[in-house]
């Protein structure tokens, strides 16, 4: 077993998933303004670090993602964000990207950027602590797109980040995410994920990637958020598994999903049938940002320094979560 497969299976097994902590600050700032609480370094350190003391990080997180001004931080009980996430025995993670910005010649998409400097970043990254990374790519679904540029792009970019990644010994994220912002049907988004993901793994493989030592983190097929055709969660999982068995090679170890605007509760359920459904010998588990941390936000946001009814808000989210991850979840557990 290699040592970067090692690491993604410590991240990923028995259940454990990942907390995306990784928003930059423009979007943390959006965050904290929706719930009213200013966006200042101490407070977005303040959240992060009340999150992160939590009983659940124990036995529900494998890995958190970081980014560029967190883990850098030290905590008011004076242990820097890296030390503190691996004392709860999960493992540090780092948003390496540098943000989606228009692409040429088809300006209503999006190419992500960051490959200029990667490897010297990666470097002092790791020298943090970091042990994986995340980079993010974004396609939307309309009738002309994702495009082929857009398409081929991102992939290219993915495959020369995570080959990058793994030379410097630390496991890539690849998140390539289809929005489901739109009125399309769930079948529309079948097709443009199943495209979007067998070009990355095109790329990732010209480009000699490791695929033992990588996680997969992808959408889940969904109507768009303006589709009148809703599917129910069981053909949720049954169209995800089916499009991931069909645009995955094998030796992926695991494949954690980003929520992308699901309820809490839609992200779980549809979690849980995913991996009570799953026949494919890939780990299925959770990457979620929003889904993890939403609730948590508001209780913390009406008293932030109520660090106890926060953390007790994150702890019942991981663990639902954690039991989704297993197919063990039930409204019953959900609601006790
Ligand atoms: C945590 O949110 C990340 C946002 O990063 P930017 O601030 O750079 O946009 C995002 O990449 C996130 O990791 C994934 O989308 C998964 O989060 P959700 O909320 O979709 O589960």
């Amino acid at each position: 077993m290699s040592e970067l497969n090692k690491i993604a299976l410590k991240i990923i097994s028995n259940g454990k998933g990942i907390l995306a902590a990784d928003e930059s600050n423009g979007t943390m700032t959006k965050r904290l303004e929706a719930v009213n609480v200013l966006s200042t370094p101490e407070n977005r350190l303040l959240f992060r670090e009340t999150i992160l003391s939590s009983e659940s990080m124990k036995e529900c997180i494998g890995g958190v993602i970081l980014y560029d001004e967190t883990i850098k931080q030290t905590t008011s009980f004076a242990k820097s964000i890296p030390e503190l996430i691996s004392s709860s025995g999960a493992v540090t993670g780092i948003k390496v990207d540098t943000g989606a910005k228009n692409l040429a010649n088809s300006n209503e998409e999006k190419i992500t950027e960051g490959l200029d400097g990667l490897r010297e970043r990666l470097k002092k990254y790791y020298m943090l602590g970091a042990r994986f990374t995340k980079w993010r790519a974004v396609y939307s679904i309309s009738e002309k797109y994702p495009s082929k540029l857009a398409i081929n792009c991102n992939a290219h970019a993915l495959a020369r980040y995570a080959a990058t990644v793994q030379e410097c010994r630390m496991v890539p994220i690849v998140e390539p995410e289809v929005l489901m912002d739109g009125d399309h049907s769930a079948d529309t988004c079948f097709r443009k994920t199943s495209e979007v993901i067998k070009k990355c793994f095109d790329e990732l493989i010209l480009h000699k990637v490791d695929l033992t030592g990588i996680i997969l983190k992808p959408n889940m097929i969904l109507a768009g958020n303006q589709s009148k055709y809703k599917i129910s969660n069981e053909e949720v999982s049954q169209k995800t598994l089916q499009c991931l068995k069909e645009s995955v090679p094998n030796e992926v170890p695991g494949i954690a999903f980003l929520s992308g605007g699901q309820s809490e509760i839609e992200a779980t359920e549809n979690l849980n049938l995913i991996s009570k459904n799953n026949k494919t010998k890939f780990i299925m588990t959770y990457s979620y940002g929003r889904a993890l941390q939403q609730s948590a936000l508001k209780v913390w946001s009406k008293n932030i320094k109520d660090i106890k009814a926060t953390q007790n808000t994150f702890n019942h989210r991981a663990k639902m979560c954690t039991l989704a991850a297993q197919g063990k979840w039930s409204q019953e557990l959900e609601s006790k």
